[in-house]
């Protein structure tokens, strides 16, 4: 895989984004200051810098490793409707049009329809979470996202006893998206979650990131994050949301199903056919850097109850 990056930041740089935001002031970018209610403020301004957040941080579900650097995070992503290399998200998604936002709900749900971004935000308070994130491509970062738990969320749309999944959908749309206009995938990106792992507290809807709307690249409006998860789970741009009662389709599992798993569980003991999970590379951490060990669930020990008398090697 080439990597293009101007040079490794150690995770203990970490910019805070009050600099990039006065940074970006001085270029002459629109900022939206800090206000009192949330809502207003998370459209206010969707410029590279991200209208500020209300959120309280979550300590409790928060990795205790440093998180990596503003610059990290938002410039080496992975986003193939914006290309397949790790620089072209920060480059291209620029133009993606992220207001006015709607969610499409749909299947097993007695609440079905279009709901508008706002109004499925406005019931819960935002939370920050640090959260490690580990790509099945076996490198790593920590990320402090701010956004809701998926779960609380779900349980709006009142989804009925028929419900055993949910689907979630990212936009199509080749113009905005030009990645599109080649077949790496089978376009719309699509993932999915069992219901009681969507239900899990540790899964949430991301609307931000460093305590700022999230930048495109990183999936605004709404992503989902799921950290015990390989990173292709966390789908980005999300505009529908289907509750099932079959195991829906997933991108990656249609574009190599012996490579890519539905459950996608982080798990060292289970290689990806072509390179070892056992060990990761924390982006950022320098190019000397001794690689780390992977964990089961990424670390994330409480899923555990999620996944007891599977067999992880098979439902990998
Ligand atoms: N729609 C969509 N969502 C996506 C992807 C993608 O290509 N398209 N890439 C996934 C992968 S492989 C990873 S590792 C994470 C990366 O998220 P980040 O760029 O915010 O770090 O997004 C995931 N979500
Ligand atoms: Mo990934």
């Amino acid at each position: 895989m080439l990597i293009r990056r101007p040079a490794d930041v150690r995770p203990s740089e970490i910019t805070p984004p009050e600099l990039y935001a006065s940074r970006r002031r001085f270029l002459g970018g629109a900022l939206a200051l800090a206000t009192a209610s949330v809502a207003p403020a998370l459209f206010a301004d969707t410029g590279p810098a991200g209208a500020s957040l209300n959120y309280r941080h979550n300590a409790e579900l928060s990795s205790s490793e440093p998180p990596n650097s503003w610059q990290d995070v938002t410039s080496y992503n992975n986003y193939y409707e914006f290309g397949t290399d790790k620089a072209d998200p920060a480059e291209r998604a620029g133009r993606l049009k992220v207001q006015p936002w709607s969610v499409a709900i749909g299947g097993e749900a007695e609440q079905r329809g279009s709901v508008p971004l706002e109004d499925l935000l406005k019931p819960h308070a935002l939370e920050e979470r640090i959260y490690r994130l580990r790509c099945v491509e076996a490198w790593s970062m920590a990320v402090p996202w701010v956004g809701i738990p998926l779960g609380e969320a779900l349980k709006r749309f009142k989804p009925t006893s028929r419900a055993k999944y949910v689907a979630f959908t990212t936009l199509k749309d080749p113009a905005q998206m030009p990645g599109q206009r080649w077949p790496v995938l089978d376009w719309p990106y699509t993932e999915g979650l069992r219901i009681d792992e969507a239900m899990h507290p540790l899964a949430i809807l991301a609307v931000g990131l460093y305590g700022r709307v999230l930048p495109n690249q990183n999936g605004a409006p709404l992503r989902l994050v799921v950290p015990w998860k390989y990173g292709f789970k966390s789908i980005k741009a999300i505009v529908r949301i289907d509750f099932t009662e079959q195991m829906p389709a997933t991108a990656w599992n249609r574009a190599a199903a012996g490579e890519y798993g539905f459950y996608a569980n982080v798990n060292p003991s289970v290689d990806h056919p072509r390179w070892s999970q056992k060990t990761e590379r924390r982006i950022g951490a320098g190019a000397f850097a001794p690689r780390q060990p992977t964990q089961l669930f990424n670390g994330y020990a409480q899923v555990a109850e999620l996944y007891r008398g599977m067999d992880l090697r098979r439902d990998f």
